[in-house]
């Protein structure tokens, strides 16, 4: 779904010219599941995009379009905005209702939106929802609230209307991702650098499973609270501990019989999955790719032996890839269960990597693979300056 249809049927639909905005998905390099610990993560914005066309209607109700579903929802501004049996207007009431408790008044608007990124792949279509409606509201509204407080009301929107007690990578990464860059956040102070990628040399390839097990909302919000359970074990030692952070491997080694094996191993995965991020970066900044690969590959394994996150299909897919020529690292990206592995792989090698991987992932799940080739884009902006507004 192109800027240009998501226009026409805007058009079409409501007869007036609207603001256009493009709000990226998200890879992810590395740091998996340490966004809500506090501590780093590596995503950048990437080439699969949803476009919106938003316009204010002058009346007191929001006209909701999904293009790609061929689905309308409407809703009344006049009162509190709560969630309703429609999943992805969720998203977007849940944006609304976080402007609504900033003390905006939110105005009638009409809003068609579609776009390429794939469905439960974990390249987080759902922030690119959020975070492109309460930009395209937020600009036809006076440019009250910064990029960063649009995060947090995409990220409340998650916790409040889809029941998903995320961290704050997603919408950060949509708003904040700057072309050629990965961005470093560290999620405790919220600073943040960017970092070049160049992809002349090695290119990061997206290999989705195609699977999304039902247990994904759940799972993620137990390690949520298996996480925070840990740290305040921790705390009653030391009590200056916030969050996984701020602990130790040898602090929770000295407690590791009272936090119990599944305690344990969840909270040394993030405690290690932090260093893998700083050692990450350090490789990038001096060009070692294969020292970043192998980190890749060490989040992979705690993600899978330790958190818990990952399944059959996409160990079989890092498994695949770590023979083949041209290949530096795999892991799982995003909240697992399903989705893809990213891979970083020697820009020359791509094609045989797609083909291998394809024929490698019937073979051994007859399953089909879909592959991407990550471009790094800017985060959510206005595309062209088409007069919003009757
Ligand atoms: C999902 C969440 F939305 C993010 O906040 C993050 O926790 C990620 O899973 C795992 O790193 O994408």
């Amino acid at each position: 779904m192109s800027s240009q249809s998501i226009t026409t049927a805007f058009q079409n639909h409501f007869g007036y010219a609207p603001l256009l905005v493009r709000a990226p998905g998200r890879v992810n390099l590395i740091g998996e599941h340490t966004d809500y610990n506090g501590g780093f993560v590596l995503p950048a914005a990437v080439d699969k995009e949803i476009h919106f066309a938003v316009g204010l209607n002058g009346s007191d109700t929001a006209r909701l379009v999904a293009q790609d579903l061929n689905e309308t929802h409407d809703f009344s501004l006049t009162e509190e905005v709560k969630p309703g049996k429609t999943q992805w207007a969720n998203y977007l009431k849940g944006v609304v209702a976080q402007m609504q408790r900033k003390g905006l008044a939110v105005p009638g608007f009409d809003c068609v939106f579609g776009g390429n990124i794939p469905l439960g792949a974990g390249m987080s279509s759902s922030a690119a929802i959020e975070c492109g409606l309460a930009f395209a509201l937020n600009k036809l509204l006076g440019g009250k609230f910064d990029r960063l407080e649009l995060a947090h009301m995409g990220q409340a929107a998650e916790h409040e209307f889809a029941g998903v007690k995320s961290g704050l990578m997603d919408q950060f990464a949509s708003l904040f991702g700057r072309a050629g860059h990965v961005v470093r956040l560290d999620c405790r102070s919220l600073d943040y650098e960017y970092f070049p990628f160049d992809t002349t040399t090695y290119r990061l390839i997206l290999c989705n499973s195609g699977v999304k097990h039902a247990l994904a909302s759940s799972e993620y919000n137990t390690r949520r609270q298996e996480c925070e359970q840990g740290v305040a074990l921790i705390k009653q030692y030391y009590p200056t501990v916030h969050s996984l952070r701020d602990i130790t491997l040898t602090q929770l080694k000295e407690h590791q019989t009272e936090l119990g094996d599944v305690l344990y191993r969840r909270c040394s995965y993030v405690v290690e999955e932090n260093l893998r991020v700083e050692a990450a970066c350090l490789h990038l900044l001096g060009g070692n790719f294969q020292a970043f690969g192998q980190e890749m590959y060490g989040s992979h394994a705690g993600l899978r032996d330790k958190y818990e996150v990952s399944c059959r299909e996409l160990d079989v897919l890092v498994e695949l890839a770590r023979p083949l020529p041209g290949v530096l690292g795999a892991r799982m990206m995003g909240g697992g269960f399903g989705g893809c592995t990213i891979n970083l792989v020697e820009t020359d090698k791509v094609d045989a990597f797609v083909e291998s991987m394809t024929a490698g992932y019937q073979r051994e799940l007859n399953l089909t693979l879909e592959t991407y080739r990550a471009t790094i884009v800017s985060g959510v902006e206005v595309v062209e300056s088409v007069e919003a507004g009757r």
